[in-house]
């Protein structure tokens, strides 16, 4: 049924999304051991935009690799459908992440899925669960030490956000050209043996439009989840991983694959965190590389 909806849906005579099947497939990247994997209570992940060249598939991959959980919520923009009518462009890479999410849920992990602008065509399956996935407008997530927060992909609030809206202030076109130079500047910086580094982020601190745009929409979302008395949200759609309190209420957002490549992870007792995957990954090397010194001392 997913399956055939995306050949129809995709397609568009330029090409074809069929879905991997999780007992057959086999990854062009190999899947690490999951021994020795972090375990997480919960993970949150959005705007991947699989289907895109911005999706930073290998760092998803790795993290992919490197993290487990009881339950995962994929909070929008997972698939970028819009990009994918009017450009087809599926690398192997995007296969083995859609691959891998299957899979996980196979295994047993609780995978909610929460369409987003970019997946809307998704949304349309709202209450299905599709191969262990469950499909949802929304969802509430009660924490280990209690609390409730309510999960949505975010672009909901763009109405109430008009005079600011996030695309209407950088522009399609102007965002996939510097989403272009972002990933130029990381393969010469990869090149040079150095982490990678998002100039659009950077870009987005110096815009004094874009950081009171920021501000402006967390505290529209905050506000919203304390009109429906829970204790917190976490949303992701506008690619700025931030965690910020708003009159007691907690406003998560979950980051992106395309700039930042953040996750967010709750602990097993209730606490949550911010992760930036480059940061981690940067981090792991230096790590190796310290080691290897100490082995060839040793030696
Ligand atoms: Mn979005």
């Amino acid at each position: 049924m997913f399956g055939s909806y995306l050949e129809g849906g995709f397609g568009n005579g330029k090409g074809l999304v069929a879905l991997p099947d999780p007992d057959r497939h086999i990854p062009q990247r190999p899947e690490r051991s999951s021994q020795g994997r972090r375990k997480y209570r919960t993970i949150w992940i959005s705007d991947i935009h699989l289907g895109t060249k911005g999706c930073n598939a290998d760092l998803l991959i790795d993290f992919l690799d490197s993290v487990d959980s009881e339950t995962m919520y994929l909070v929008g923009d997972i698939i970028d459908g819009w990009r994918l009518k009017k450009k087809f462009y599926w690398p192997d890479a995007h296969n083995d992440i859609v691959w891998r999410i299957m899979k996980r849920a196979r295994r047993g992990t609780r995978v909610v899925y929460i369409p987003g602008n970019h997946d809307e065509m998704f949304r349309q399956f709202t209450g299905l669960n599709f191969g262990g996935i469950e499909i949802r407008r929304a969802a509430f997530h009660d924490t280990a030490d209690g609390r409730r927060l309510m999960v949505l992909h975010g672009d909901e609030f763009d109405a109430v956000m008009l005079s600011h809206r996030w695309l209407a202030f950088v522009g399609d076109a102007l965002y996939h050209f510097m989403m272009g130079l972002n990933r130029w500047v990381n393969v010469a910086r990869k090149r040079l043996g150095l982490p990678y580094w998002s100039l659009s982020r950077m870009a987005k601190h110096k815009v004094k439009n874009a950081v009171e745009f920021i501000g402006k929409y967390e505290e529209v979302v905050a506000r919203a989840a304390a009109e429906r008395g829970v204790d917190g949200v976490v949303c992701g759609h506008i690619h700025t991983a931030e965690h910020r309190m708003f009159d007691g209420v907690e406003y998560w957002n979950d980051g992106d694959w395309v700039e930042g490549c953040n996750a967010l992870v709750e602990h097993a007792d209730g606490s949550m965190e911010i992760l930036n995957w480059p940061e981690e990954v940067a981090r792991r090397e230096e790590g190796e590389r310290q080691d290897s010194h100490v082995i060839a001392a040793a030696a």
